[in-house]
């Protein structure tokens, strides 16, 4: 088994998904090592559908009433993996200035900016995230980068700017604001409960919407 499988494999025994790898290029900004040598490649790790969510939901961190539970326990899963592959653990709440993570992984999966702002996947949908990375001194084979059109091109309708209540989406707009302001109100229960509308009446990969449990975990973060 390659390095890159081993790793693969290690990382999905956790309950974190491959989410692709891409090489570090020469203008890129240099990501030291433990032992300073230079990385070559950035491996991406996340939750892809609602089939992740377990893994956290049986860790001592989603009950430890602590804060930040998801994120604690994204950072001590691929931290033991960082130590077993000497690699750097890199995470997209590290911030401001956040690390990009979206445009990571426009290289990793050639995927695409939805209406919304968030990376769309042909078969995941928008139901998807990023834990964490890991940034690696081995070089990554030479294979076709994976990459398909954006469903949105072929997408009738666009119902995703048609259903949120407030009208905070639009093509290149998102008014977090009004955004907020609706979830933390009776009338967007909805949205705090079952998840974002908007994101909710996207057709791609339906049958990955997150579990409620989830898409209130989520949305209760992004009003705190
Ligand atoms: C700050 C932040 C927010 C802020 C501001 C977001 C904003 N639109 O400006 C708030 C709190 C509002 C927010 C909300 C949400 N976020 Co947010 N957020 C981030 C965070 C931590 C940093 C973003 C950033 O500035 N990066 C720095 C720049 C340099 O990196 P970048 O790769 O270039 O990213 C930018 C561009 O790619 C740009 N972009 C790319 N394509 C397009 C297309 C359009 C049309 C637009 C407008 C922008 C855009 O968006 C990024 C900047 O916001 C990232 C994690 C990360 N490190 O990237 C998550 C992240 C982008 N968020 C994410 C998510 C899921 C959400 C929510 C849906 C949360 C939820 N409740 O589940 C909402 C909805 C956001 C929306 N509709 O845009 C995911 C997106 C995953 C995906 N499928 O792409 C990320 C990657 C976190 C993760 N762990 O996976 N978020
Ligand atoms: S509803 Fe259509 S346009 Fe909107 S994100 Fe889904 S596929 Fe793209
Ligand atoms: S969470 Fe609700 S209010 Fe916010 S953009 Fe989505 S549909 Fe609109």
């Amino acid at each position: 088994m390659t390095r890159f499988a081993e790793l693969r494999s290690a990382a999905t025994a956790v309950g974190l998904a491959w989410r692709g790898a891409f090489a570090i290029a020469r203008t890129d900004p240099d990501i030291r090592l433990p032992d300073q040598r230079a990385a070559r490649t950035v491996v991406l790790l996340g939750f892809v559908g609602a089939g992740h969510w377990s893994a956290f939901a049986a860790s001592p961190e989603a009950t430890d009433g602590e804060p930040n539970p998801l994120d604690r326990w994204s950072r001590r899963a691929i931290e033991d993996l960082a130590g077993r592959f000497g690699a750097k653990g890199l995470y997209p709440n590290d911030g401001p200035p956040w690390l990009p993570f979206q445009q990571w992984a426009r290289r990793a999966e050639g995927l695409h900016a939805s209406p919304l702002g968030i990376l769309i996947h042909p078969a995941w949908g928008l139901w998807h995230a990023y834990r964490g990375a890991l940034a690696l001194a081995d070089a990554l084979p030479d294979e076709a980068m994976p990459g398909a059109p954006s469903p949105c091109d072929a997408c009738s309708g666009r119902p995703c700017l048609t259903t949120c209540p407030v009208g905070a989406v639009a093509p290149g707009r998102y008014d977090v604001v009004a955004c907020r302001a609706h979830v933390r109100s009776e009338a967007g229960r909805d949205c705090l409960e079952l998840g974002c509308r908007a994101r909710r009446a996207c057709p791609v990969g339906a049958e990955y919407r997150y579990v409620p449990a989830e898409a209130e975990f989520h949305m209760r973060a992004f009003i705190r």
